[in-house]
């Protein structure tokens, strides 16, 4: 069976990119392979994280992956502060990715803003972190939304140099499994940015949090242009919002773009946006209700995240060694 690795940042509340992109990919996979979760909060910090809001975000990112249906018995939900393994090899990763391919990763000069002298060296070396989360456990497999490709052939291009520079046949392949639809959410305020936990405006995202009030405002809100919606695919282009709002919809019901426009082609944004509203809030409404439901129980939440760990250590631990001995580090 292959393994699976994934993860997501407890920087905020979780977005309805973040599901159309992986969570419900995350929850798919788990028939048919061997599912490693992560809430990764050591990528948390390369941002600034309120130390007592992390906790709680942490708290409650492991609540929403549970309400979407990910499940902590047959597969592993941990945080990845807890197993020591993914730093250790994270410094040996730093130590062989080249700088000129971490000048490459675009969501660092995406991150870091204009002002990239002032951004954290953690927020740099972000994407070591990451291909050493996926290379701790052997895993083959990463399901991620479509901004994360970059980082994936990185975490390819590391195995590889690992392998070649000590060589060994001891780093797998990896490969990147993104959504066909809605593989890259835009926010509702920018056709041109990606929905983000972290942006400023609330008003930018739907949050797994929201109830249908508060989604239906939201969608109201959002920026369009005046034109109704066109018939067919070619009429979305230079209509970035519009076609955000399309493959949403498409996404939340597993059809595709022209599939929607051919049934709400020529529909005005007045008509459309009800329409959208009401499937988001189906899909997010629930996961909210269950969550908010599994937050008044804490210390039962804290306890499945250890056992979590425990069980990823488990694997984790014997191949970061086995890394560490490559190395040539005396034990
Ligand atoms: N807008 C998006 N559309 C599709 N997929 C998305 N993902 C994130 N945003 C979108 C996917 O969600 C997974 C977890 O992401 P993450 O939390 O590890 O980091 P991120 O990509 O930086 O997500 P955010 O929401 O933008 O977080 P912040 O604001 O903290 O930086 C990944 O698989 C990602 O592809």
């Amino acid at each position: 069976m292959q393994r699976i690795f994934s993860g997501i940042q407890p920087s905020g509340v979780p977005t309805l990119g973040n599901y159309l992109g992986a969570i419900r990919n995350w929850v798919s996979l788990q028939d048919g392979h061997e599912c490693l979760y992560c809430l990764v909060d050591l990528h948390a910090i390369t941002t600034w994280q309120d130390p007592a809001e992390l906790r709680v975000q942490t708290r409650t990112q492991a609540a929403i992956l549970l309400a979407s249906g990910i499940d902590p018995v047959r597969h592993v939900l941990f945080n990845q502060s807890a197993v020591s393994a993914h730093a250790r090899l994270a410094w040996i990763f730093n130590c062989v990715a080249r700088i000129g391919w971490l000048n490459r990763m675009t969501q660092f000069k995406d991150k870091a803003g204009k002002d990239r002298e002032a951004a954290s060296a953690g927020l740099y070396v972000y994407p070591n972190l990451m291909a050493a989360d996926i290379h701790a456990y052997h895993a083959t497999r990463v399901p991620v939304g479509d901004d994360q490709r970059q980082h994936l052939e990185l975490a390819n291009d590391i195995a590889q140099k690992f392998n070649h520079d000590y060589g060994v046949d001891f780093f797998p392949a990896i490969e990147a499994v993104v959504p066909p639809q809605a593989a890259r959410v835009m926010s509702l305020r920018d056709g041109s940015r990606k929905m983000s936990k972290s942006d400023p405006s609330d008003q930018s995202r739907i949050n797994l949090t929201d109830d249908a009030d508060a989604i239906a405002q939201k969608i109201r809100r959002a920026r369009t242009d005046a034109e109704p919606l066109p018939s067919e695919e070619d009429g979305l282009v230079g209509r970035p919002e519009a076609r955000n709002l399309v493959s949403i919809l498409a996404a939340l019901t597993d059809r595709s773009v022209s599939a929607v426009l051919a049934e709400h082609g020529g529909q005005g944004f007045g008509v459309f946006k009800p329409a959208l509203a009401e499937r988001v809030a189906a899909v997010v409404a629930p996961i909210a209700a269950e969550a908010r439901r599994l937050l008044d129980d804490p210390a039962h939440l804290d306890a499945m995240l250890r056992d979590g760990a425990a069980r990823a250590n488990a694997i984790a631990e014997p191949i970061v060694r086995e890394a560490e001995h490559i190395v040539g580090f005396l034990r």
